[in-house]
C-alpha cells in the first residue's frame, strides 16, 4: 500500500508522473506491496527535515530552539555531553570542519535512556548510540546489540519509522575472507534487525573509522510516517548481494524518499559498484565518476527532477580512502557538482578493501 502522504502528494502536486515514479519506487522494492486502491487525497506529509553543514559553535547550534542533532567530525571537534550532539570519528580533510546540523519545526525533546542519546520534534528523531565492542563480546555482538537497543528503543516511539542510518565502524577492512570486520558487524546487524523492517530496509552509510578505539558509532533519522525505500537499476540490492561477500549480506535500501513534501530523498552511501561488483580498483577518479552515474541513476530512479541534482539543495559527503586521492577528487568534486554544493570531505575505508571513495547525502526537490 502506498503511504499516506505519497498519495496527497501525487493528487495535489503532480498527477501522473509521481504516480508512476510510485509504482516504479515498488516494481524496485520487493518489501513494499503494489498499490491496489485509488489514491485518496490528504495533507499528510511532514515538512522536510533541514540538513546542512554550518561553520558555527557547537553552543550556538545548541542554543537554538529548532536544532535536532548536531554532528561533528574527528579529534577536533568539540566534545560535548548533549543528546542531540555526537563526535564521530572520522577525520575532515580541511580544518576547521563545519558542524552538520538538522533542524526541525521545533521544539525538541532530548533524554538518555540506557546506551541511548535521542532528541526529537513532532515529526523527526535523532538517536545515537556508542557500544564498545570490547564490553560487548566483540564488532558482531556489540551491532547485534545496538541495533536491538535503537530497533526496540524506535519502535515504541512517536519517530517510529527509520528512514536513515549511518554506521561508524574502527577498523572496518580488517580481517581476512569472513573474518574481516565489516562482514562481522553485517552478521551482527542482520541478528538484531530481525523482524525491524518487514517494510523495506532503511538507506545506510557503513564507513570504517581509524581511530582504534573499538567503539561502534551509529545514529538513525526516524520520522513520524514511514518513508519509501528506493533501489537503482545500476546495483543489485544489497540484501541480495552473492555469498562471496559474506555469510551476511548488508540490509539497506539505496535512497529513502522522505515522508516529505517538497520531496527529499536521502542517499545510502555510494560508490563505484554495478551489480555486484566493484569497478576501477587501480583508480580512484574513475571510482569517482562511476558514482557519480550511480547517483544520476538513484535519483532518476527516485523521481528528483534531474535538473534538481545536487546544487544548493543538497548535502553531500565524501569519504575518501587515501589521502593523497583527497585534492584531485576535491577538484573534481567542484566542477561536477558546482560551487554551491555543500559538501563535506572526509578520510575514512569504505567496507570494501578495493573502493577508494563512497558518497551519501541528502537531495531536496
Ligand atoms: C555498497 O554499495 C557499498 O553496509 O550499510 C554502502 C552503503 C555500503 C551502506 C552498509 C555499505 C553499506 O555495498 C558499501
Amino acid at each position: 500500500m502506498l503511504p499516506q502522504w505519497l498519495l496527497s502528494v501525487s493528487c495535489t502536486l503532480h498527477g501522473p508522473a509521481t504516480q508512476r515514479a510510485a509504482q516504479r519506487m515498488m516494481d524496485l522494492s520487493p518489501h513494499t506491496d503494489l498499490p491496489g486502491h485509488k489514491l485518496t487525497c490528504n495533507e499528510s506529509a511532514l515538512l522536510p527535515l533541514r540538513v546542512g553543514y554550518e561553520a558555527v559553535s557547537l553552543e550556538s547550534a545548541l542554543a537554538e530552539s529548532d536544532v535536532l542533532a548536531v554532528i561533528g567530525f574527528g579529534r577536533l571537534a568539540p566534545a560535548v555531553h548533549d543528546p542531540r550532539y555526537l563526535r564521530v570519528g572520522l577525520e575532515p580533510q580541511a580544518l576547521p570542519a563545519p558542524l552538520e546540523i538538522w533542524r526541525g519545526r521545533g521544539p525538541v525533546k532530548r533524554g538518555v535512556e540506557g546506551a541511548i542519546r535521542w532528541a526529537s520534534d513532532a515529526d523527526y528523531t535523532f538517536a545515537a548510540i556508542e557500544l564498545d565492542e570490547r564490553a560487548h563480546d566483540g564488532l558482531a555482538n556489540a551491532a547485534r546489540s545496538a541495533y536491538e537497543a535503537l530497533g526496540a528503543w524506535c519502535s515504541a516511539s512517536r519517530s517510529r519509522h527509520v528512514l536513515r542510518i549511518w554506521n561508524y565502524i574502527d577498523a572496518i577492512n580488517e580481517g581476512d575472507g569472513d573474518n574481516e570486520r565489516y562482514r562481522l558487524f553485517c552478521a551482527g546487524r542482520a541478528a538484531g534487525m530481525a523482524g525491524l523492517f518487514n517494510k523495506g530496509y532503511p538507506a545506510a552509510t557503513a564507513i570504517g573509522l581509524r581511530d582504534g578505539r573499538r567503539v561502534l558509532q551509529m545514529y538513525w533519522l526516524c520520522a513520524r510516517r514511514a518513508g519509501m525505500p528506493v533501489e537503482n537499476p545500476r546495483q543489485l540490492s544489497s540484501w541480495r548481494y552473492p555469498r562471496r561477500y559474506g555469510p551476511a549480506a548488508p540490509n539497506f535500501a539505496r535512497a529513502m524518499r522522505a515522508p516529505a513534501h517538497p520531496a527529499q530523498i536521502y542517499i545510502s552511501g555510494t560508490a563505484a559498484i554495478i551489480g555486484h561488483a566493484s569497478h576501477h580498483a587501480d583508480s580512484s577518479t574513475a571510482q569517482f565518476e562511476e558514482t557519480l552515474t550511480n547517483l544520476d541513476s538513484l535519483l532518476t530512479a527516485a523521481s528528483i527532477a534531474s535538473s534538481a541534482h545536487f546544487g544548493a539543495r543538497s548535502a553531500w559527503k565524501v569519504y575518501v580512502r587515501r589521502a593523497q586521492d583527497a585534492p584531485l577528487l576535491q577538484a573534481l568534486l567542484r566542477e561536477r557538482l558546482g560551487a554551491d554544493t555543500p559538501l563535506l570531505l572526509l578520510r575514512g575505508d569504505i567496507c570494501r578493501a578495493e573502493l577508494l571513495v563512497e558518497i551519501d547525502g541528502v537531495q531536496n526537490s
